[in-house]
């Protein structure tokens, strides 16, 4: 059985050409795991905790902020604060970012609580992390020093909160999962090499926004939902559980695509997903894992970030069908 202390241990140090940066690595993960440990155990807790429903605030998205969003905003903030190799945080609940400790070597950004509509269904939901070089060392941080590209990520990863608690990560040699056991709250080493196949019969998206997709996504669709009387031969299947986390850990278990397409619903508002706290790790993990990641055009990881909060179409899974998307949008 590997822990994930002791993976950490062997496998960060073993791969380290910065052994500063390696151990700063080790202990970002190490304190954003054990924080997945308490947002689980209160999401275990549920109802009885007094934490569904809405916390009564808008977050800078101008989206309503359920209660545990709230919570495991802070529990996130307070203890990557506290880790002296963090220079700042970033969240995807707060407008700005938070600088910490000026000599640290990490930035660290997250979505405490993706997918939160499903927290008051019982439904999975998950926090995502993406972990960047800070360059500025010395000096305080500021949002600035976070609009990195997703290619600049020295680690990404999920805890999702689903039938069992799961973490999956990458530090960019591959995708590994853990498995928390509940009897030691420690997390136990349950795959390596997490691999996507190229082929796949299985999509993600949400179907309500069809006649708001441009014309090449709508004609990807109406490819697969053909089937196998279409151009493409072959029946798929479709699956949205409606948490991005969720759709992406199905993803690395057994291929597909996901999509949050460009929607033309709102002109100010051309897509759902967030470049740094979702896209960004959410892609490093699938190209780490053999999948391709784009928003239709372009690879996500090489969008140059303009703002903390910027939105970003998400076309990401299994690379034949990522492939054909893009082919689509010429
Ligand atoms: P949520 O708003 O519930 O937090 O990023 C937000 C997200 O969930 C994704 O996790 C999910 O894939 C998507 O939005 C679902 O949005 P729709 O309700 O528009 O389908």
């Amino acid at each position: 059985m590997t822990t994930l202390a002791d993976y950490l241990t062997n496998h960060l140090q073993q791969h380290a050409n910065d052994s500063v940066l390696s151990s700063a690595l080790q202990s970002t993960i190490q304190t954003i795991a054990e924080v997945g440990v308490d947002i689980s155990k209160l999401l275990q807790r549920g109802a009885l905790a007094d934490i569904h429903g809405e916390a009564g605030n808008q977050n800078v998205q101008g989206e309503e902020q359920k209660k545990l969003d709230v919570i495991s905003n802070d529990m996130l903030l307070d203890a990557l604060s506290k880790n002296p190799v963090c220079a700042g945080v970033a969240s995807e609940e707060l407008d700005d970012s938070t600088p910490a400790n000026a000599n640290g070597e990490l930035l660290v950004l997250f979505d405490p609580l993706d997918g939160s509509s499903n927290i008051d269904i019982n439904m999975s939901v998950g926090t995502i992390f993406s972990i960047l070089p800070y360059k500025n060392k010395g000096q305080t941080a500021c949002n600035e020093d976070f609009l990195q590209k997703g290619r600049e990520q020295l680690a990404s990863g999920y805890v999702i909160y689903g039938t069992s608690t799961m973490l999956a990560f990458t530090t960019g040699q591959g995708v590994v999962m853990f498995a928390l056991d509940p009897s030691s709250d420690e997390f136990v080493l349950i795959e390596e090499n997490v691999t996507i196949d190229p082929s796949t019969k299985e999509y993600a998206i949400n179907m309500s926004n069809y006649r708001h997709w441009l014309a090449p996504m709508r004609q990807y669709i109406d490819e697969l939902n053909a089937g196998e009387t279409g151009v493409r031969g072959k029946n798929f299947n479709m699956r949205w559980i409606g948490a991005m986390v969720g759709d992406v850990h199905r993803i690395l278990c057994r291929g597909g695509l996901f999509s949050y397409p460009t929607d033309t619903k709102d002109p100010k508002k051309p897509a759902k997903l967030r470049l740094m706290y979702e896209a960004n790790p959410m892609a490093l993990l699938i190209e780490q894992a053999g999948g391709l990641a784009t928003d239709a055009i372009t690879d996500i990881l090489d969008i140059e970030p303009t703002e903390i909060h910027q939105r970003v179409p998400v076309v990401l899974g299994s690379s034949e069908e990522v492939e054909r998307v893009r082919e689509l949008h010429g």
